[in-house]
């Protein structure tokens, strides 16, 4: 793996864990750091030996490693930007954005505190999100004139519904990691000093089912999302042919037949 100057990397038993880690700014993301985080992705993908990613952020300036997954895009390098400058911002965390979405592993955000504005944004663009019963979440984004501009206004409204979506969008509200996981903006709440554990332990029981139909299942959710139903069960049935030949296929079902424990690859 490249060495990153905000970002590090490790990996163990098949998971990987990318930290993003600008404890000065509470882990903000600058444009720096959204092209090492696409440099870090690609790379990610390409390993036969990472079968998941946690994606969380590191401790902020005094150690505390409860203080904040991303407080938001810096805003410091945002206060500046020309029009140009502002929709390049965007588009160079797009290309991140949706690789966390759809990269063949599952992708966990294991949201340590606060997920502000960006944070929310990129713990979204994840598969699955686990949060610190400390976490913050919130659309700070108009309160500081501007809008969410790394996919927010989508993302958000396709997880917990337009309306809250909207209500939280205008009126900047935080909500805490019960008030995120009652509206299903995250997918379950643990102590904080569980968090890496509880994220670690979910990534191991995906790692351990058929890899190649786990990627598979997320493309299947992933592009019959914004289909019309009729054609995502089609696009579905596509990839259950394709999933049909594998050796995964015949050891899991045979297994099961001859009551016996599989012993899945990853295809
Ligand atoms: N950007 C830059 N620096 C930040 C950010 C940020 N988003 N958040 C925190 N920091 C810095 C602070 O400036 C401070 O620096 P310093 O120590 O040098 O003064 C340091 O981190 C610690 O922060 P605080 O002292 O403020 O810590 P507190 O515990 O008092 O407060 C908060 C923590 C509540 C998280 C507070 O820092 C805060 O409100 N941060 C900003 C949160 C925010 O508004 N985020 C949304 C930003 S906008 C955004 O994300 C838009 C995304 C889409 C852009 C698309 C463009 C196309």
């Amino acid at each position: 793996m490249t060495e990153f100057k905000n970002l590090q990397f490790s990996v163990e038993d098949e998971v990987a864990v990318l930290t993003i880690s600008r404890p000065a700014a509470l882990n903000a993301l600058n444009t720096e750091t959204l092209k090492e985080l696409t440099v870090a992705l690609n790379e990610i993908e390409a390993m036969d030996d990472v079968k998941v990613l946690i994606l969380t952020g590191g401790p902020d300036k005094k150690d505390n490693p409860y203080k904040s997954f991303v407080a938001g895009a810096d805003i410091s390098e945002m206060v500046n930007f020309t029009a140009p400058e502002a929709r390049a911002f965007g588009i160079t965390a797009a290309t991140p954005f949706f690789k966390l979405s759809e990269m063949r592993q599952v992708t966990i955000a294991a949201v340590n505190g606060f997920a502000l504005g960006g944070g929310c944004e990129i713990a979204m663009a994840c598969d699955i999100r686990i949060a610190a019963d400390n976490a913050i979440f919130g659309q700070p984004e108009t309160g500081l004139g501007i809008i969410p501009g790394f996919g927010g206004t989508q993302r958000l409204a396709r997880l917990i519904g337009m309306g809250r979506a909207k209500e939280l969008i205008f009126t900047c509200d935080n909500i805490d990691a019960n008030e995120a996981y009652r509206i299903g903006l995250v997918n379950k709440v643990v102590a904080k000093e569980e968090l890496m554990d509880s994220a670690k332990a979910m990534a191991k029981k995906i790692a351990s089912k058929g890899s190649f139909a786990v990627s598979l299942a997320k493309t299947a959710i992933n592009n019959g999302y914004d289909m019309d139903i009729k054609n995502a069960v089609e696009n579905e049935a596509n990839l259950f042919g394709v999933v049909n030949d594998t050796h995964d296929k015949k050891e899991g079902m045979g297994a099961f037949l001859e009551k016996r424990a599989a012993s899945l690859t990853d295809f």
